[in-house]
């Protein structure tokens, strides 16, 4: 493995001597490494795209050399403050090996990318670098490919649910007949939170999608925010959702995947820390309608959660890498605690979003 890796890492335009390649991180989808080096080359990430899951690993790659162009012309340390693409050999933005698909950037020196928020003080950099990283891209007006059809679109997800549902392809759906409820008896609020979407009444963005806090970096000497990785899932939609997917992360007591429920909830605290960063930098480009549905914008994005684990499950867990047999239902029920939990202290959310 570690002959194929160099193999792979040395047809990309790095500098210095290759001394080390290790994995590192746990994101859900790709397989990430650490390349380092010799002295005073940088060391980088090198990372196996998965190209089942985005069928069109040139066009996602596309979109992050695009939008990391943009950030860099606007910010003071444009080799910290977003990722930088490196190139192959051959001009490309990725490395092909078979049916493999990989791609390289700069790794970020000092720097954290903590799994959970310990203190409401995280929180608030976390939403600021999210808002930030809007801000930042306020004004993209290029086209970008979508790498991920319909990813927070519950429209579609609602109709990949029906074909799984009817297709049943490992037997599970009789045993899963209350899950399928709690998925069922939100479908309607679900679409006409989407329609809004849909109509224009909320607007569309360039927005990150995949907005949880493994996937920012924050400054290691002091702990403030400096940059949104993971940038795969790059496309226009509604700006709503990526506060909503970092409250999954930053304000749950528990983990994602917690096998206690009793550890789950959603913390109002974290919950008024993330939205005070948040709305610090994207308060004044917000219209009436987003300010509206910013609180429910967490209820969606942890139903759609819900209803992503679960589907998984009943179509064998083919999407998410698993640790163990029952992971992906195990995560249906810690997730489907956090909405609860949010369904419960909603009055609450919308006081918060309110007074800020
Ligand atoms: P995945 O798509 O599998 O989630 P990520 O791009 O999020 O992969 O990377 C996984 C982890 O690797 C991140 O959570 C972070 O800890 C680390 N990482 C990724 N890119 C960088 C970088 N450029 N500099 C430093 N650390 C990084
Ligand atoms: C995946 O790639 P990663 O681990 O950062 C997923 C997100 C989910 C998340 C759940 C492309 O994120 O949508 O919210 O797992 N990414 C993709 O933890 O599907
Ligand atoms: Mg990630």
């Amino acid at each position: 493995m570690k002959e194929r890796l160099l193999d792979i890492a040395s047809r990309f335009e790095l500098e210095g001597r290759i001394t080390d390649i290790k994995p590192l991180g746990e994101g859900f989808i790709n397989d990430t490494y650490v390349v380092t080096t010799e002295g005073d080359a940088p060391d980088y990430i090198l990372q196996r795209k998965n190209h089942v899951i985005f069928p069109d690993v040139p066009g996602m790659m596309d979109n992050i050399k695009a939008v990391t162009k943009h950030i860099k012309a606007k910010v003071a340390d444009p080799l910290r403050e977003t990722l930088t693409v490196i190139p192959a050999k051959d001009g490309k933005l990725y490395v092909r090996d078979g049916e493999n698909y990989w791609a390289a950037c700069l790794f970020i020196p000092d720097t954290t990318s903590p799994a959970r928020a310990d203190t409401p003080e995280l929180a608030y950099q976390g939403g600021l670098g999210t808002g930030r990283f809007q801000a930042l891209l306020s004004d993209f007006d290029k086209p970008l490919n979508e790498t991920i059809k319909g990813f927070h679109n519950i429209r579609w997800r609602f109709k990949q649910w029906d074909e799984t549902l009817a297709a049943d392809p490992v037997g599970r759906v009789s045993q899963l007949q209350e899950e399928i409820s709690w998925i069922e008896s939100r479908r309607k609020e679900m679409m006409d939170f989407w329609a809004l979407v849909e109509d224009g009444t909320i607007p569309r963005h360039v927005t990150h999608n995949d907005t949880k806090i493994s996937n920012i970096l924050f400054n290691s000497s002091d702990g403030s925010m400096l940059c949104m990785i993971d940038l795969d899932t790059v496309m226009t939609s509604t700006s709503l959702n990526d506060f909503g997917d970092a409250i999954r992360s930053y304000a749950n007591t528990g983990a994602e995947d917690d096998r206690n429920p009793d550890n789950v909830g959603m913390s109002l605290e974290m919950f008024k820390a993330y939205a005070e960063g948040y709305l610090h930098e994207q308060k004044a480009s917000m219209v009436q309608s987003e300010l509206d549905h910013l609180a429910f914008s967490a209820r969606y994005i942890t139903f759609e959660q819900v209803l992503r684990f679960l589907m998984d499950y009943i179509d064998g867990d083919r999407y998410y890498k698993i640790a163990y047999p029952e992971h992906n239902l195990v995560r249906t029920h810690a997730q489907y605690k956090l909405l609860r939990s949010m369904e419960e202290q909603y009055c609450q959310m919308c006081e918060i979003i309110r007074n800020i």
